[in-house]
């Protein structure tokens, strides 16, 4: 699986049609061998367009243009998403961007298009920076446009079959976007910056035209609505839902939610509904068990709407899932133990919840921002910088490390081995004798389950020997492979480097 449909591209592909440029996207993880595929390109190419967020992603770009700009020096290479579009200026000063293209990319790109085979001057192209004569232009912002409303996405310009994964409640999923934007402005979060609070929606219709689609050609039965937020209209999800369920097939969905709204403006019919048209899972970002972390965020919820939301959810019978974040600037990193006594408390209500728990990162064009470089963040001062800027690699200064081993200890040995192990589920092969299953019993089933149960009801996390322990046999991987090592590592996969 090579991860979602490159949604960015897709949508200037299918935005761009019927224009008289011929487009293709290149995805560089479903297309080994980008090199030859450079080599066999002709003269006639008139731009190159490359899509990033911050972090890996640029050195993929980067390494990308650089064998670009080796074979066709003269022609414009065309930086978008959401890296260029945080920081348009030092993007546009690296030798290998000659156009930043700003937020919502496709009139901006199909006018630049325009301009480029037309030999007209750029000056005029709303929502683009560029480099002229050494110089660096920036063009006025472009206005917002609902240009979701009509599309229709051309999935055949993609491989469908490389972005297909499994859920547990589909063996054949997809990630697809129903809305963009989202009417909050929380303080970690990129997306207001850019959709200004507004959510554009795509047509119902057309949206279930394409699930049709993919139901048929590609044997689609799980769908993640990877929307910012996909309950922002009641009304719409309401009319989507009853739609769906008319379908003569059955789609297992889940998407995100902000918990605020969902309890505010969601009644127990309208869930009965969502549950019915298909609803598995519905994830909301809680970020903490800490009501004072959630202003600082501007949240607007409380650690106590996290509560109702899984009580909610589990009377309805949709599983919840929370994505969690610790170790904001200018807080107390003590506040991972509420967040962690919120996970636990919601476990007890709902014993197959399921979580994230991340340290923050800081990203550009978010609220926070400033916050972290206040508090000591060296900011990355180079596109090669900015590459190296993840989750797993960047290192806030104002993170003790202690924070950063309990969260690793939580999320690995305590909220797992608290919530008990399924020996069913355990596979060990070669050594799958008498000896060892008694070994297991007695160390792991009555000792560590016990000793994690302990400390997760006393709140006791200091001296964590154990924890050490667990941690370093996971990393054994002959200690053991089991399901819920698996399931731990597979929450992250989306996210590693
Ligand atoms: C779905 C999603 C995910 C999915 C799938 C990501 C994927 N690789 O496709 C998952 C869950 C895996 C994910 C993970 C992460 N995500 Co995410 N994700 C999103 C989300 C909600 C939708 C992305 C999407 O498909 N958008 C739809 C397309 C059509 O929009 P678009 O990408 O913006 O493209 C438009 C323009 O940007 C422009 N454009 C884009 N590329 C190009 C290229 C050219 C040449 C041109 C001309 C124009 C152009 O035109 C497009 C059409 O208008 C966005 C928020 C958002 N609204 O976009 C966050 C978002 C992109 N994610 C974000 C982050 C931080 C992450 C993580 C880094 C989180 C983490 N700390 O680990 C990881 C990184 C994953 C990785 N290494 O790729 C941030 C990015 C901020 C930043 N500066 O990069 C966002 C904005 C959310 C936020 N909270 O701020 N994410
Ligand atoms: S609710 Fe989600 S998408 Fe909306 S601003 Fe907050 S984090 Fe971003």
């Amino acid at each position: 699986m090579a991860g979602r449909v490159p949604l960015s591209l897709l949508h200037l592909y299918s935005y761009l049609k019927g224009e008289d440029f011929k487009v293709r996207i290149v995805d560089e993880r479903t297309s080994p061998d980008i090199p030859a595929l450079i080599n066999g390109l002709g003269d006639n190419v008139l731009c190159f367009g490359i899509s990033s967020f911050t972090g890996i992603q640029i050195a993929n770009g980067l390494r990308i243009a650089s064998l670009l700009k080796a074979k066709f020096p003269q022609t414009p290479v065309v930086w978008g998403g959401w890296h260029p579009t945080s920081l348009p200026e030092q993007t546009l000063k690296h030798p290998l961007v000659d156009i930043v293209v700003r937020g919502q990319g496709e009139e901006t790109f199909r006018e630049l298009l325009r301009a480029l085979s037309g030999g007209k001057p750029l000056s005029g192209v709303k929502g683009i920076s560029y480099k002229l004569g050494g110089e660096l232009f920036h063009n006025p912002d472009r206005e917002l446009l609902p240009v979701l409303e009509k599309l229709r996405l051309d999935y055949d310009a993609v491989e469908v079959e490389k972005y297909i994964y499994k859920q547990p409640w589909g063996d054949r999923a997809i990630g697809v976007i129903t809305s963009l934007g989202c009417p909050f402005k929380c303080g970690f979060c990129a997306v207001a910056s850019v959709y200004k609070c507004h959510t554009f929606y795509r047509n119902i219709d057309l949206l279930l035209e394409e699930i049709d689609c993919l139901v048929e050609k590609h044997k689609i039965n799980a769908i993640t609505f990877d929307d910012d937020n996909f309950f922002v209209s009641a009304r719409r999800v309401r009319e989507f839902c009853e739609k769906l369920l008319k379908k003569p097939y059955k789609i297992a969905w889940d998407a995100g939610a902000h918990v605020g709204l969902l309890l505010k403006h969601y009644d127990d019919d309208t869930l009965k509904l969502i549950k019915d048209s298909g609803c598995r899972q519905l994830y909301i970002g809680a970020e903490s068990g800490s009501d004072e972390v959630l202003d600082l965020l501007a949240k607007e919820a409380t650690a106590a709407q996290t509560l109702e939301y899984v009580k909610k959810m589990k009377a309805v019978g949709i599983g919840s899932f929370l994505s969690t974040m610790a170790c904001f600037p200018g807080t107390s990193s003590e506040d991972i133990y509420m967040t962690m006594e919120m996970l636990l408390k919601c476990r007890d209500i709902d014993p197959d919840l399921r979580f994230r728990l991340f340290y923050y990162t800081p990203y550009p064009a978010t609220p926070l921002y400033a916050k972290a470089l206040e508090m000591g963040m060296k900011e990355p001062q180079s596109l090669e910088e900015w590459s190296q800027h993840t989750l797993r690699k960047f290192k806030a200064p104002w993170i003790k490390s202690l924070y950063r081993k309990q969260i690793r200890y939580f999320y690995f040995y305590y909220f797992p081995y608290s919530t008990g192990i399924k020996h069913t589920d355990l596979k060990i092969g070669l050594l799958n004798n008498i000896f060892k299953k008694i070994f297991r019993l007695i160390f792991e089933n009555i000792l560590l389950v016990k000793l994690a149960r302990w400390r997760t009801k006393n709140s006791n996390y200091r001296f964590q020997a154990d924890a050490f322990f667990v941690i370093q046999g996971h990393r054994l991987k002959s200690f053991y492979n089991h399901n819920i090592r698996k399931q731990t590592l597979d929450l992250f996969a989306d996210y590693e480097d």
